[in-house]
C-alpha cells in the first residue's frame, strides 16, 4: 500500500491523497460505503460502481464470520469474488461490533467470548483467528482487534482497556507475518487508537499505534454516544501525532457535518451506516439539510427529491413519490434513498477534496455546516 499526500489546506489540517492498493486508487478524503455481510444494503454493485462510484466499501468480520462463514468465502475465493465487487474492500475486526452486537460477551486477555446475535451459538474471537478470518475474507485492508469503550466510560477501565488493545495490536502484528495471504493480492494491517474520552489516554495510545510504523491508522472508540465537540477534541489529539505521511481513519463517523469537521482536523478515511440506515428509514441528507421524506409536508411536493442532480435517481423521482413509497412499505423507496444519500456523501468528499486541492476548503466547508445544519 502507498499513501501520496497531494496538499494540505493552509488554513486547517485537511489533506487530499491517494492511497494506492492492489484493487485501485483510493482517492481521499474518501467515504466507504458499509456493505456489512458483503453486500451495500438496497444497492446493486452495478449502481455502486456506476452511480455512486467509491473507491473502497467496508465490509464486516463478525457479520462474515457468522454468515456465510469462511469456508463458504474460501471457496469462493473471497470477498471480491463473491460478492461480484472488483475494486477494494476494507474490514472492519470485529472489534466493535462483538460489543454493540452480542449478547453474554467475556472479554478477557486472551480474547473475546460471545455469543451469536443469529442463533446464540458460543464463539470465541482472539486478536490471531481475527487475522486469520480476514486473510480469508480477503479485504485489502484489514483491522487489528481492538476493544471499542463504551460512552461514558470510566478513566481506569478505558486505561485498562487501553492497554490491552495495544497487547492485542501486537499479537495481530506477530500473527499476521506468520500467517500467509491467501490471495494473489496483499492486505494491509491498520491499527487503531483507543483510550475513550480522555486527552492524556488518546495521546498515548496515538505515540503507541504511531510507534508501530504501519502503512495507515485508524481512530477508534469515538461517536459512541458523546458530544461532537468531545469527539473532535479527541480527533485532534490523535491527528497531531499520527504520521502525516500515512492515511488516518475514523471509524463509524458519521454526520455529513462531522465528515468535514473531522476532514478539517486531518482525517482521510470514514464509513458509516448512517446513509444507508438512515436512508432506509426515509431520512435524505442533501446540501441544504435533511429531509425526513415520510413526512406529511411532502405529500403534493412533485419537485425533485434533490435539485443537484447528483446521482439520477435526485431528479428522476419526486419528493410525492418517494413519500409514497416509504408510506406503502415499497422496497424501492429504501433503494431510492439508499442511492441518494450514498450519492451525496461522496459527492460531499469528493468536492472536500477538489477544494483542499484548490487550497479554499476552510471557507467552503464553514459555509458547508452551517448550510447543512437544517431540517427541511
Ligand atoms: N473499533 C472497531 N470498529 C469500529 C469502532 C471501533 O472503535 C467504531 C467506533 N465508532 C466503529 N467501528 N474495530
Amino acid at each position: 500500500m502507498q499513501f501520496k499526500l497531494e496538499n494540505t489546506d493552509p488554513e486547517s489540517q485537511a489533506r487530499a491523497g491517494t492511497i494506492t492498493l492492489d484493487h485501485g486508487p483510493v482517492e481521499t478524503p474518501i467515504f466507504m460505503p458499509v456493505g456489512t455481510v458483503g453486500s451495500v444494503k438496497g444497492v446493486h454493485q452495478r449502481e455502486l460502481s456506476n452511480d455512486i462510484n467509491p473507491d473502497i466499501i467496508l465490509g464486516n468480520t463478525y457479520h462474515l464470520y457468522l454468515r456465510p462463514q469462511t469456508t463458504v468465502l474460501e471457496k469462493a475465493g473471497g470477498l471480491h469474488k463473491f460478492m461480484n465487487w472488483d475494486r477494494n474492500i476494507l474490514t472492519d475486526s470485529g472489534g466493535y461490533q462483538v460489543y454493540s452486537l452480542s449478547a453474554n460477551r467475556k472479554i478477557k486477555e486472551e480474547g473475546v467470548k460471545f455469543k451469536s446475535h443469529i442463533d446464540g451459538s458460543m464463539h470465541f474471537f482472539t486478536p490471531e483467528n481475527v487475522m486469520e478470518i480476514q486473510r480469508t475474507i480477503g479485504a485489502d485492508i484489514i483491522m487489528a482487534f481492538d476493544e471499542c469503550t463504551p460512552y461514558p466510560c470510566d478513566y481506569n477501565y478505558a486505561k485498562r482497556s487501553m492497554h490491552m488493545t495495544h497487547r492485542w495490536l501486537d499479537r495481530c502484528v506477530a500473527h499476521l507475518g506468520k500467517t500467509p495471504l491467501k490471495y494473489d493480492y496483499n492486505q494491509t494491517l491498520f491499527p487503531i487508537v483507543q483510550g475513550s474520552t480522555y486527552k492524556d489516554l488518546r495521546k498515548q495510545s496515538a505515540e503507541y499505534i504511531a510507534s508501530v510504523g504501519a502503512a495507515g491508522n485508524a481512530i477508534g472508540g469515538l461517536s459512541v454516544g458523546e458530544p461532537a465537540e468531545e469527539m473532535y477534541a479527541m480527533t485532534e489529539v490523535v491527528t497531531e501525532i499520527l504520521p502525516k505521511d500515512k492515511p488516518r481513519y475514523l471509524m463509524g463517523v458519521g454526520t455529513p457535518i462531522n465528515l468535514l469537521e473531522n476532514i478539517a482536523l486531518g482525517i482521510d478515511m470514514f464509513d458509516c451506516v448512517m446513509p444507508t440506515r438512515n436512508g432506509r428509514n426515509g431520512m435524505l441528507f442533501t446540501a441544504h439539510g435533511t429531509i425526513n421524506i415520510k413526512n406529511k409536508k411532502w405529500e403534493t411536493d412533485f419537485s425533485p427529491i434533490d435539485e443537484m442532480d447528483i446521482t439520477w435517481v435526485d431528479t428522476a423521482y419526486s419528493k410525492a413519490y418517494v413519500r409514497h413509497l416509504f408510506k406503502v412499505k415499497e422496497l424501492l423507496g429504501m433503494q431510492i434513498a439508499t442511492i441518494h444519500n450514498l450519492g451525496f456523501y461522496l459527492w460531499l468528499v469528493r468536492e472536500a477534496r477538489k477544494h483542499i486541492l484548490a487550497g479554499d476548503f476552510t471557507s467552503w466547508k464553514n459555509k458547508m455546516v452551517k448550510q447543512m445544519d437544517k431540517r427541511l
